[in-house]
């Protein structure tokens, strides 16, 4: 196989020699803008690079495949940092491009890999027990090589092989992360503090509110309403009036704007109104405007996005990104009785540097919630606590 490159002052120029020289057979493997080197390059245009290949052993493709051959030659320049697209049967070139690519692949997640490696060999074997902990806790690998780093680092020199402050330091060093506990606060004297609860559908929103409400009504002494948003689903708000009605505590179903106004006017005297809404997928655009709406209109003084620990890492950290444009203040993460590692509470609050309000350890109202100890979570993280 022979592999070249051309450069030239255009797209079409740059074909053209490549065709003149190769042959009408070879393909594009390649394209990328760039600037001559050097003091010159500064003042001249760029120009297109083109890396083309040409198998000597190809077999003459038949009319139809010279066709889309000839296609994938003229394809307009466009970005030229991207890639030709290829016709779809060009059989052995097509193949050959996806395993250079499969390989460049590989490539890099060697060199990642061993990165990794090297980075573990130069931690104490203290230290890397505990970071084989964070990994088998569903941390993220970066996360956990950064944690341990950071753990070595303050090991002091003379006990870096002993165990204890390793694990004295890994746990300090983890509560950093979660340090920021931040439960709703009722300040004195503060009326009708405004709370919406949002996220995604079934994660356990109302769930919440019902524990949260029930403890503020029954063990606080609190004045407590309740609004629901959710009248996508005809069950839905039935679900929270019958809390409310078992709690004896007001609900209003709101529809509208004017009726969220209307609510708010009403609930004024009440020391807390949670806002319940709809499950609400972050890519449903039509659900998210009218969220909005309603937190434009309503100006809450808290909104906690609701995330279950059941859902992997990377879901929570981009349902959070979908969300956010409402306006993020905290997080609740839900059902940590249903899971045994807890790796995804620190992947998600390394990532989005959001203070934690409650955890929910179950289906039980109100008993199943706790502000969470940061000690706790710590511990956690490594597998040495669970939730009871
Ligand atoms: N195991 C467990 N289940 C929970 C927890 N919190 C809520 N659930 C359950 O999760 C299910 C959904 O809870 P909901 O409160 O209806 O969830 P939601 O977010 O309001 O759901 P939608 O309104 O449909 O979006 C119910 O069966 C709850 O009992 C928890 O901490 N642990
Ligand atoms: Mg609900």
């Amino acid at each position: 196989m022979k592999i070249k490159k051309f450069v030239a002052r255009d797209y079409k120029t740059a074909i053209h020699q490549a065709k003149k020289e190769m042959g009408p057979d070879a393909i594009i493997l390649h394209s990328r803008q760039i600037k001559k080197r050097g003091i010159m390059g500064w003042f001249s245009p760029p120009q297109i690079e083109i890396t083309v290949a040409m198998d000597d052993t190809l077999q003459v493709h038949t009319d139809r495949k010279r066709k889309n051959i000839d296609a994938a030659w003229s394809a307009p320049a466009g970005n030229a940092n991207q890639q030709v697209p290829l016709p779809r049967d060009t059989g052995r070139e097509v193949e050959l491009v996806e395993e250079i690519r499969r390989m460049n692949h590989l490539m890099e997640e060697m060199k990642s890999k061993l990165y990794e490696v090297e980075s573990i060999k130069g931690l104490s074997q203290s230290v890397q027990r505990f970071h084989q902990m964070l990994l088998e806790n569903r941390v993220k690998p970066e996360i956990a090589m950064h944690i341990a780093a950071n753990i070595q680092n303050r090991l002091p020199q003379d006990h870096r092989t002993e165990l204890k402050w390793a694990h004295e330091v890994c746990v300090h060093t983890l509560r950093e992360f979660v340090k920021d506990i931040s439960p709703i606060n009722l300040y004195r004297n503060q009326t009708s503090r405004l709370v919406f609860m949002i996220g995604p559908t079934g994660v356990g929103k109302t769930t919440t509110i019902a524990k949260l409400a029930a403890k503020m009504t029954f063990l606080e002494n609190k004045r407590v309403a309740l609004i629901t948003l959710d009248t996508y689903r005809i069950s839905a708000a039935d679900q929270l009036r019958t809390f409310a009605d078992i709690m004896g505590i007001p609900l209003s179903v709101v529809f509208s704007d004017g009726e969220m106004k209307e609510a708010l006017d009403k609930y004024q005297d009440q020391d807390i109104i949670f806002v319940d809404t709809a499950g609400c997928s972050p890519f449903n655009k039509e659900q998210m405007a009218d969220l909005e709406r309603f937190v434009k209109v309503a100006q809450p003084d808290d909104i906690i996005l609701v995330l279950s620990v059941t859902t992997d890492s990377d879901d929570l950290i981009n349902t959070y990104e979908q969300f956010k444009s409402v306006g993020i203040d905290k997080i609740i993460f839900t059902k940590l009785d249903e899971t045994t590692t807890y790796g995804q509470i620190l992947n998600v609050v390394y990532e989005i540097r959001k203070p934690i309000a409650y955890v929910t350890t179950g289906q039980n109202v109100p008993d199943d919630i706790e502000i969470p100890d940061s000690t706790r979570l710590a511990r956690m993280f490594l597998g040495e606590e669970g939730i009871r």
